[in-house]
């Protein structure tokens, strides 16, 4: 399952943004550093209308969404890589995440403390970085100092060492394929992908806010959002319309975290018993996909019939588009595209 790190400063208000995704409040969230100390973990269903109109269409009452695990990281501070405020801790948690979601403070309020006097979200994107760059190259030097490395590996890791050293991430390494396997190896945070969110006030739904360090900035107002998920959904389009809210931030992070991952959506309708949505990495095939559906899918894969969700929407249900002859039926090698309807044939 994709996994989402809460990364940022203590009070950015990254447990309200957890609770406001994660819809049931599980997190507390208090006006004081390190309220987090446990990491809070919480699994959400990927919103998707195609997966439920898909349902609908094959009269299914079974529906299975994708699914993206949040993880609550606790505040990072100055000097986190050497063990500052439980850092070390908080940082191995983000080892085990697919992409950061970096949450920097715009919004005002002085019974908030803020680490420094002033808001200022260029500087606190720069000390968390340093962080989390200082604790990669503690990671690249305990590596050379091993006996067994390779020469070669050694002379590169000097290399990326003299990178990062510069301030830069390892994400933004030009690699070599044999590079890459070494640094798989060392789960590397810079070189996870991070979305940086701005928690900004209520007065400042609508604003652009620009870019920091050349990253774009996705404003979110993490209160108000969090009012919004504990609202039965019978409420929640009013509530947004009142406010000036036209997406979830719930929906809007989920979207943007999949086109930064490359990160696609197929479908399976399961002879009408469950429709369910699955996430694969584009550039997937469909051999390799039918494996995360079942193993045995994989094994005896044959052949697949495949069409567009959007398509069936203009035809009826999966069954009587194979009658019309609007289904294609691909091999192995066919590499499965966003809002593909798919069903795998196997053979004994
Ligand atoms: N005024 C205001 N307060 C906020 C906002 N977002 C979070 N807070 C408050 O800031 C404090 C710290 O938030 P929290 O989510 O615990 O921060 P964390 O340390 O990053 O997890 C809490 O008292 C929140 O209610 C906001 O958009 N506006
Ligand atoms: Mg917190």
């Amino acid at each position: 399952m994709l996994k989402i790190g809460i990364v940022g400063l203590p009070n950015a208000g990254k447990s309200t943004l957890f609770n406001a995704l994660v819809e049931k409040p599980q997190a507390r969230t208090e006006p004081r550093p390190f309220t987090t100390i446990e990491k809070n973990a919480g699994v959400v269903n990927v919103p998707d209308e195609t997966l439920v109109e898909l349902a609908k269409l094959h009269n299914i009452g079974k529906v299975t969404y994708a699914q993206v695990e949040f993880v609550d990281i606790a505040g990072l501070i100055k000097g986190a890589h050497q063990g500052e405020g439980l850092g070390n801790e908080f940082l191995g948690h983000i080892k085990e995440v697919d992409l950061i979601l970096h949450v920097l403070r715009y919004f005002k309020d002085e019974r908030v403390p803020h680490v420094h006097p002033k808001i200022d979200p260029e500087e606190d994107y720069a000390i968390v970085n340093q962080e989390l760059i200082l604790k990669d190259m503690e990671t690249i030097e305990r590596r050379m100092k091993r006996k067994r490395v390779a020469p070669e590996e050694k002379e590169f890791l000097k290399k990326l060492l003299g990178y990062l050293d510069k301030g830069k991430f390892a994400r933004d390494y030009p690699f070599s394929e044999k590079e890459r396997e070494w640094v798989k190896a060392l789960f590397l945070l810079t070189l996870k992908p991070q979305v940086v969110v701005g928690n900004i006030g209520e007065e400042d739904i609508g604003k652009d806010l620009g870019r920091v360090n050349g990253e774009e900035v996705i404003p979110v107002c993490a209160r108000l959002e969090a009012e919004l998920s504990a609202l039965p959904w019978t409420e929640k389009r009013a509530f947004m319309k009142e406010v000036g809210l036209k997406e979830s931030a719930k929906r809007k992070l989920i979207r943007i975290c999949y086109e930064r991952l490359g990160l696609i959506t197929f479908y399976t309708v399961a002879k009408g018993r469950e429709a369910r949505a699955w996430s694969v990495e584009e550039g997937t095939t469909i051999w390799e996909a039918a494996g995360k559906i079942h193993s045995d899918f994989q094994k005896h894969f044959v052949k697949a019939f495949v069409i567009k969700a959007s398509e069936l929407f203009n035809i009826g249900p999966f069954q009587k588009a194979v009658e019309k002859g609007k289904v294609k039926v691909v091999g192995r090698d066919y590499v499965v595209e966003e809002g593909d309807v798919i069903e795998v044939k196997v053979g004994k």
